[in-house]
């Protein structure tokens, strides 16, 4: 045990069978451990989880009910408190979840210490928050009056979350819910499932140790099953959901169909432009983190980079012997850049997409592959790849969760924004350009379509202080910072009258 994983999962307290249903410090049997996660680093089995069933899902929100009764009368900055000391054991547990999060998901150790990093990082906001959850006030027409509006907390909260930021996002959402006064349902990505594991035992300590009761922040297991359980149950308000596109097509339809509300983060087909008023090195590193960290399956990766004519062959170039510089393998080892893809099914869909572009007539510039021998035993390490491609092609049109990347060329920057904007998806975009007209342009109104521009930094790699979400197949939901706190709150405008008399509004008389 080379890493000290074993040490590691100790500490967090994940055992080789594990309850995957929680209401916060209990764990209630679900039968079975059905699903097992393996590491994509080395193909370990870690643990075993058991999935949700019916009747302990009742349990679950059966007791998330009763807790919000008592959870949205707390004071907000008393929320803030507990959430504070949420954020101060994952300061204490950073190496050991980052370990977690690496070993399971297979993304670096660097970056599995940045993704609880986003997670410390939101709950430091979220305190801060819970002082300022402000309404307006408005002027009455009417005399004597006055008018104002009050958030008030919505109620149960689920949140699905995708294997490839199994913590994080879940954070995004739990810390913003809970000092809204909301309780928490959370189903994490069934690849990714010990990880929240870990993060529940974290935080429903805190709660039971400020004497809350079970049900504020809860864990269910399972594939879309469990999904689909949340989407359709109307005791649910708001159903906060990252992933796939075509998952998210499912929840929002289900959860409109109740009208309840849905705050979806789903696909990006994220692009940097670079122009000739590039400054080269950052463009080739900005370019490479976005394409190659996390092996592509960012929903925020660079897909696509749209390179102006005359620099064309120099970033073409400068990139390929990049690349020829990537040290793959195990992601525990600091020394590789660049780990493994989630599974086999997630080495498969990059074969077939480069097997698409190829037949859609893509030209190769570094060639893919799995990678085999020793350090690859897993099945799931494949080399980051190039092509220059067309953006109509099917395939540069569809988000493909794997380090393949797409170059393609333009002469004019209107053109350069209209390929850019020209996917289905909206969610991070970028330019490279030291030339300030430039710069204005995309950001524009008429520039960027995208619910995250970038200038002269990648397309990944968001703080969380910035409302974080996009545009059209993304599903136009916003997590994280800025305002985003809204979305699990309900408005309500009050109108006063401190006068002796009932004047109507827009001077209707109504007189007997
Ligand atoms: C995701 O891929 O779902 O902006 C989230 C980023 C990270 C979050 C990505 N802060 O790349």
């Amino acid at each position: 045990d080379q890493f000290g994983i074993q040490e590691s999962l100790k500490r967090l307290g994940i055992k080789p069978e594990n309850s995957g249903t929680s209401t916060g410090v209990n764990w209630i049997d679900s039968g079975e451990a059905s699903i097992s996660s393996f590491s994509p680093a080395d193909g370990t089995l870690i643990g075993k989880v058991q999935t949700t069933n019916q009747e302990t899902y009742e349990q679950v929100i059966s007791q998330a009910q009763v807790a919000f009764e008592s959870w949205r009368q707390v004071p907000a900055p008393q929320r803030g408190e507990i959430v504070r000391e949420i954020g101060n054991a994952l300061r204490e547990k950073k190496a050991d979840l980052g370990k977690l999060v690496s070993y399971e998901m297979g993304k670096s150790y660097q970056e599995g210490l940045g993704e609880v990093q986003e997670m410390i990082d939101i709950c430091d906001f979220a305190v801060g928050l819970s002082r300022q959850l402000y309404g307006l006030t408005m002027h009455s027409e009417r005399p004597g009056h006055r008018m104002y509006e009050q958030w008030h907390a919505l109620g149960i909260i689920a949140i699905i979350s995708a294997f490839n930021f199994p913590v994080a996002v879940w954070s995004w959402n739990a810390a913003l819910a809970w000092v809204c006064g909301d309780v928490c349902v959370w189903k994490p990505s069934e690849k990714a499932p010990l990880s929240g594991i870990a993060c529940q035992l974290i935080a429903g300590e805190i709660f039971e140790k400020h004497g809350m009761p079970e049900g504020i922040c809860t864990l269910v297991m399972g594939d879309y099953k469990v999904g689909e359980m949340m989407s359709q149950d109307s005791r649910i308000p708001l159903v906060s959901a990252t992933g796939s596109t075509r998952m998210g097509k499912l929840v929002g339809q289900a959860v409109g169909g109740r009208l309840g509300r849905s705050l979806l983060e789903l696909g990006g087909n994220n692009a940097i432009i670079i122009t000739e008023n590039a400054d080269m090195d950052m463009a080739i590193r900005g370019a490479l983190f976005g394409a190659v960290g996390t092996a592509g399956q960012r929903c925020t990766s660079t897909r696509r980079l749209i390179i102006q004519e005359n620099v064309y062959e120099e970033v073409k170039s400068r990139l390929a012997s990049a690349y020829s510089k990537l040290v793959i393998g195990n992601p525990l080892d600091e020394k590789n850049h660049v780990g493994p893809v989630i599974d086999k099914d997630a080495v498969d869909m990059y074969l077939a997409a480069i097997e698409k572009v190829q037949a859609e007539g893509g030209k190769v510039v570094v060639e893919g592959g799995v990678l085999s021998g020793a350090g690859y035993e897993s099945g799931c390490y494949v080399k980051p790849a190039i092509y220059e491609a067309e953006n109509q092609f099917e395939i540069v049109q569809h988000e493909t969760f794997a380090p393949i990347l797409y170059l393609m060329k333009y002469k004019t920057l209107a053109e350069a924004i209209a390929i850019q904007n020209s996917v289905p998806q909206g969610l991070s975009s970028a330019i490279m350009t030291t030339n300030m007209r430039e710069a204005e342009a995309f950001l524009s109104v008429a520039g960027s379509d995208c619910g995250i521009a970038n200038v002269n930094i990648g397309t990944s790699g968001a703080e969380i202080g910035g409302a974080f979400g996009g545009e059209k197949e993304t599903g136009g939901g916003r997590e994280s910072g800025s305002d985003a706190w809204k979305a699990y709150m309900r408005r309500q405008t009050n109108t006063i009258n401190y006068s002796s008399a009932l004047p109507l509004a827009q001077g209707i008389k109504f007189d007997i």
